[in-house]
């Protein structure tokens, strides 16, 4: 397979400004290309893995991948697919989202490869130098304002509302990245999602105008559902890279709770699964759906690729106790994401001692049971466990023995109803 016949398999094609021609220099040999991101939080999060998962696919196949992040262009803010102007960032907010965010583009890319090593690249260092008067003569004359009017990303705003100069200006500094990345670089692609096309033609025109220089810009299908909805958001907002906003566990139940319609289409861009893998799985959601073999498959490469193989374990291991599996050989680590997942209160370390406390009470009070009268009922009829196991013995007395690390009381409710009591 070639890079554009693997993309196309993968649903990772929607559109490019010459298809045949990008083809033909393809065949002739490497090339650079680039794809930005901008720091408009201190995270990345799933959608910005597809391009950013794209240009290692390219640094693959033997091509030149350049991350730029978006020092410059973060301070203003990208309109494209944006219904409302938004509220400027700060530079100090800037300063630090771009600091997280350039740890983690690094993370994907290969910076010691000999022959094509990735590069990271900020577009501040060549944007605040510009003088504005400079930049008005020499990229703004480039722009006739009726194509900047067409462009999708300026007139959906026209119709809702109205867009700043300032965000109107945008897609001049995207075009001039690509116009300076191709003079100083050699770069000549530039890959995002589709919601990039208008900033992304920007700059091949301004190429070609200034310079007369070929250059090519290919898009990536957005990430959406089945339904058609936006993937990458979760119940409780987006789904980030970092583990300080995601912990692994949740990342990892975010894929595992994937739809069958939608988890083949998963697998080939989020995941470098061979196709003869990803068919055997394809052929496993149709065979055995309930077995969840892709979803399975599918949250452990992005989550091992995310985090690493050992917070993959342990997010699965987390994910055996919230199942209701046994707790044998789990770590105080793992635990900790657990309770982090479900209800949790503080009790009294004196409430163990001694003779302990009845079961009956300790899961009142841990919220499982609006009363004692439903405790008692719930016990006796075998569904209340403690610490995963069944307790239906409603003399029992919870003891210090009975702790989790000397400080966790995992009580459940039915299959997958949980409440933690931890002492104070
Ligand atoms: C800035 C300067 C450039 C080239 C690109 C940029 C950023 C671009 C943008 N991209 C999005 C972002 O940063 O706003 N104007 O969050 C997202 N991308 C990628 C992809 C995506 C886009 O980082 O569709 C999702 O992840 O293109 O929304 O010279």
């Amino acid at each position: 397979m070639t890079i554009i016949e693997e993309l196309q398999w993968r649903g990772l094609y929607a559109d490019c400004t010459d298809l045949e021609a990008l083809t033909e220099r393809l065949a002739q040999g490497p090339l650079a290309l680039y794809a930005g991101f901008d720091p408009t939080a201190d995270s990345l999060h799933v959608g910005n893995l597809v391009p950013l998962l794209a240009l290692r696919r390219f640094q693959d196949y033997g091509h030149r991948p350049i991350a730029l992040a978006g020092g410059a262009t973060g301070m203003i803010g990208d309109p494209s697919g944006k219904s409302s102007e938004r509220n400027l960032q700060t530079p100090d907010q800037v300063e630090a989202n771009i600091g997280a965010i350039r740890g983690q583009l690094a993370k994907f890319l290969d910076f010691e490869k000999e022959t094509n090593p990735a590069q990271l690249v900020d577009n501040s260092t060549w944007t605040a130098p510009f003088s504005y008067l400079e930049f008005l003569r020499d990229i703004g004359k480039h722009f006739p304002v009726n194509l900047m009017l067409a462009k999708d990303s300026v007139r959906t705003r026209l119709e809702e509302g109205g867009i700043s100069y300032t965000e109107f200006s945008y897609m001049l500094l995207q075009a001039h990245d690509f116009y300076h990345l191709r003079t100083e670089s050699d770069c000549e692609l530039q890959v995002g999602a589709t919601d990039q096309w208008g900033n992304i033609t920007a700059g091949t025109e301004l190429i070609r105008r200034k310079s007369g220089a070929t250059a090519w810009g290919l898009t990536f299908p957005l990430l959406t559902k089945s339904d058609g909805t936006k993937y990458g958001k979760s119940a409780s907002g987006a789904v980030w890279l970092d583990p300080e906003r995601t912990t692994p566990y949740r990342f990892y139940q975010f894929f595992m709770q994937a739809e069958d319609v939608d988890v083949v289409k998963l697998l080939k861009v989020l995941t470098f699964l061979s196709k003869e893998e990803i068919e055997a799985l394809e052929a496993e959601v149709t065979a055995a759906p309930g077995a969840r073999a892709a979803q399975k498959a599918l949250a452990t490469a992005v989550t091992t690729l995310v985090h690493g193989a050992d917070a993959c374990d342990d997010a699965k291991k987390a994910s055996t106790i919230m199942f209701g599996g046994g707790l044998d050989g789990v770590s105080e680590t793992v635990f900790a994401d657990v309770v982090g997942e479900v209800p949790t209160s503080d009790f009294e370390s004196d409430q163990l001692s001694g003779e302990g406390t009845n079961l009956i009470e300790l899961v009142v009070q841990a919220g499982l049971c609006p009363s004692k009268g439903q405790a008692r009922k719930d016990i006796a009829a075998g569904g209340i466990y403690v610490n995963n196991e069944r307790s239906n013995d409603i003399a029992r007395n919870l003891t210090a023995i009975d702790l989790l690390f000397g400080k966790y009381l995992l009580l459940r409710k039915g299959k997958r109803n949980y409440a933690v009591l931890r002492v104070s």
